[in-house]
C-alpha cells in the first residue's frame, strides 16, 4: 500500500468531517476521489476540472451510526427492506479498516485503496455468518472510478450464506428534468411504488417527471446517464451485478427526509448496480466479486458528439 500517508501523494489518509478517517485518492491531472472508512463510503469523485460528479446532501451531518446521504453507499447484506436487518443492511453503518495484506489484485493505477470489513461478535448476533468483505476503490489515470467488492464466506460451520448487494450511487446532475438514462429500455422492472409489482419499461430512454423507485431486472453491463445541460454523460459499467435500481424521491418524499434538502431531488439521480432481486449464495470458501466502473465523458446529445447508443455498443 505504497504512498499512503499524510503527504499529498496518490493516496492520502487524513481526517474528514467530524474527524472521521478518510482516504483521498489523487489522479495525475487533477481528478480525485474520497473514501470514508465509515461505511467504506465514497463521498466525492472529481474530474480533472475539479468538478464534483457525485451528489452528497447539504443536510448530511456525517454522524455515525446514521448512513451518509449521498456518494456511493454500499448496501450489504440486504437491499432495501427485503429482510430482517436494517434498511440496506449494515455495511454502510460500519467502520471499515484499511486492508494491509490484500490478496494480489493487479491494477494499473497508483491511486487505489483496499478496505476490509469483518464481523464482530456483536455483528454475528444480528447476522450469524463469518465473512471477509474486501473493497478496492481505484481512481484510474483517466479519472475513471472503479469499485471492486469481494465477499468471501469464512464460516467454519460449513454453512452457506445468502446476501443482496448494491452500489447505491448518487450522481450529481444539473436538472433532473433534463436527464435521460439509456440502456434500460424495454426491460422488466419491479416498482417499489407499486408493491414491487412487475412491469415492462417502454421503448425510449428514461426521463424523469415524478418520484421513481424501480429495480430493473437483467440490466445490461453498460448504462448511460445523460445530463443534457452539463453536456456530460456518465457511463456506468458493471460486473457480477444483474440488476439496476433507479431512484429519485422527488418533492414530497424529499420533504420527509431530514438528511435531504427539499429541492435537492432536482440535482441528483441514483442509478445503482445491484444484485437486489435474486440474492447471491456463497458456500464456505467461496468468493463473490461485484465490480462498478464509472466514467464521465463530455457529451452533447443533440450535437451527437456522443451518441449514447454508440457508447453502449462500444466495447
Ligand atoms: O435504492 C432505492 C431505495 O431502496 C429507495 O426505496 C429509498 O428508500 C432509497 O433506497 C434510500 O434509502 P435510504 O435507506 O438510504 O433512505
Amino acid at each position: 500500500m505504497a504512498g499512503i500517508g499524510s503527504e499529498r501523494g496518490a493516496v492520502e489518509l487524513c481526517k474528514g468531517i467530524n474527524g472521521l478517517d478518510k482516504v483521498v485518492l489523487r489522479g495525475p491531472r487533477g481528478s480525485s476521489a474520497e473514501v470514508y472508512l465509515y461505511g467504506g463510503h465514497v463521498t466525492s469523485w472529481r474530474n480533472d476540472h475539479r468538478e464534483e460528479l457525485l451528489f452528497v446532501s447539504s443536510k448530511e451531518i456525517f454522524k455515525p451510526p446514521k448512513a451518509i446521504r449521498g456518494g456511493i453507499p454500499i448496501c450489504f447484506p440486504q437491499f432495501g427492506s427485503n429482510g430482517s436487518l436494517e434498511q440496506h443492511g449494515f455495511a454502510r453503518n460500519k467502520f471499515w479498516s484499511i486492508d494491509t495484506d490484500p490478496p494480489p489484485f493487479p491494477t494499473n493505477s497508483k491511486s487505489f485503496i483496499d478496505l476490509i470489513l469483518k464481523p464482530s461478535e456483536e455483528d454475528m448476533q444480528k447476522w450469524p455468518h463469518s465473512y471477509e468483505f474486501r473493497l478496492r476503490v481505484t481512481l484510474g489515470t483517466g479519472g475513471d472510478l472503479m469499485l471492486t467488492s469481494r465477499v468471501r464466506n469464512t464460516n467454519a460451520d460449513g454453512k452457506p450464506f445468502t446476501f443482496a448487494f448494491a452500489y447505491h450511487t448518487y450522481f450529481s446532475v444539473s436538472d433532473i428534468s433534463e436527464v435521460r438514462v439509456e440502456g434500460l429500455e424495454t426491460l422488466d422492472y419491479l416498482d417499489n411504488l407499486e408493491n414491487k409489482e412487475r412491469f415492462t419499461e417502454q421503448g425510449d430512454a428514461l426521463t424523469f417527471e415524478s418520484e421513481v423507485d424501480k429495480i430493473y431486472l437483467g440490466a445490461p453491463t453498460k448504462i448511460a446517464i445523460l445530463d443534457h445541460e452539463k453536456k456530460r454523460t456518465f457511463v456506468l459499467r458493471k460486473d457480477g451485478l444483474p440488476d439496476a435500481v433507479v431512484w429519485n424521491p422527488w418533492d414530497k418524499k424529499a420533504k420527509t427526509m431530514t438528511d435531504f434538502g427539499d429541492d435537492e431531488y432536482m440535482h441528483m439521480l441514483c442509478v445503482e448496480a445491484a444484485a437486489a432481486e435474486k440474492p447471491i449464495t456463497l458456500k464456505p470458501g467461496e468468493e463473490w466479486k461485484g465490480r462498478l466502473e464509472l466514467s464521465a465523458v463530455p457529451s452533447s446529445y443533440c450535437s451527437g458528439q456522443l451518441d449514447p447508443q454508440k457508447v453502449l455498443q462500444s466495447s
